[in-house]
């Protein structure tokens, strides 16, 4: 099942069927069982109207948003070929075989935008790109009660000069964006499940990429015990389980491009670029 949050409210769809659902996606998230609450309200529920794309907002209540780097080997290349006049490449080599992984903060609420809405380039960057990633939802306890598609967008230029800029390069107005909605599952995805990415400038794919979770390098659970450790989300929280796609080091994004990234079994998050 899939929960949408939009204009008119929280919606959980399954088989093409949608249900309003009236608590707060916080008070979802604080329930000791979303999938079994969820399912109750569906059989309890008469269906309403189909979620109409253009209500769609970012599947967010609270929650921080966190995020992992260098889970992918793609990862780790991309970043030590672009710190390298820093010398920053051998701490990217270091963390992707270290028992810690990176874990950074990413974005409050505020700072998310949903699908349909824009992502921002930060004014002094040259070399933006989008990052999608496989995003968790995260229980209060520490429980992956739901999926969703993130996009941790980046500023290489800035992150590249010293890594020591990171929260620079990754957090400013519409650095990230979340949805269309939250997968509520059971089950983790499967390691063959595909990521994908497609630009698309004036009408023509500018950059297109493909990923499979099998090539993350770390296990979700394992990213979020590290995460868990020594905080508590009263909300639960969202984390980004970082990028197995990187464009070649002579694209950057420009105002104006559609990002459209796409996992299977979620759907695909559309932003335009602004
Ligand atoms: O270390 C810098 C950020 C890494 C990242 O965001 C990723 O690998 O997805
Ligand atoms: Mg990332």
């Amino acid at each position: 099942m899939i929960l949408y949050r939009t204009a008119d409210g929280l919606i959980v769809v399954r088989e093409n069927k949608a249900y309003l659902v009236d608590e707060s996606l916080d008070e979802l998230v604080a329930h000791l069982d979303l999938f079994a609450l969820l399912d109750d309200r569906i059989r309890g529920g008469k269906a309403a109207e189909p979620v109409k794309a253009a209500s769609l907002l970012a599947p967010i209540g609270s929650q921080e948003v966190w995020a992992a780097g260098v889970t992918y080997l793609r990862s780790r290349a991309a970043r030590i070929a672009e710190s390298k006049d820093a010398g920053g490449g051998d701490f990217y080599d270091r963390v992707y075989s270290a028992e810690r992984p990176e874990l950074f903060f990413k974005a409050l609420p505020q700072k998310v935008v949903g699908p349909g809405a824009a992502v921002g380039l930060r004014s002094d960057a040259r070399w933006s790109v989008p990052e999608p990633e496989l995003a968790l939802l995260i229980d209060p306890t520490g429980r992956v009660v739901g999926y969703t598609i993130g996009n941790d967008m980046s500023s290489r230029d800035i992150e590249g000069q010293n890594p020591l800029y990171l929260p620079q390069a990754k957090v400013y107005n519409r650095s990230c964006a979340l949805g269309p909605g939250i997968l509520i599952t059971r089950e983790p995805p499967a390691a063959e499940t595909r990521i994908s990415i497609a630009i698309v400038r004036g009408g023509e794919a500018v950059f297109s990429g493909e990923t499979t979770l099998a090539q993350m390098k770390r296990r979700p659970q394992e990213l979020v015990e590290y995460l868990y450790r020594d905080q508590i989300f009263p909300f639960g929280c969202f984390l980004l389980t970082g990028t197995g796609i990187v464009p070649p080091d002579s694209f950057t994004l420009e105002r104006g491009d559609i990002v459209r990234i796409g996992i299977d079994g979620i759907g695909e998050l559309v932003n335009p670029v602004a």
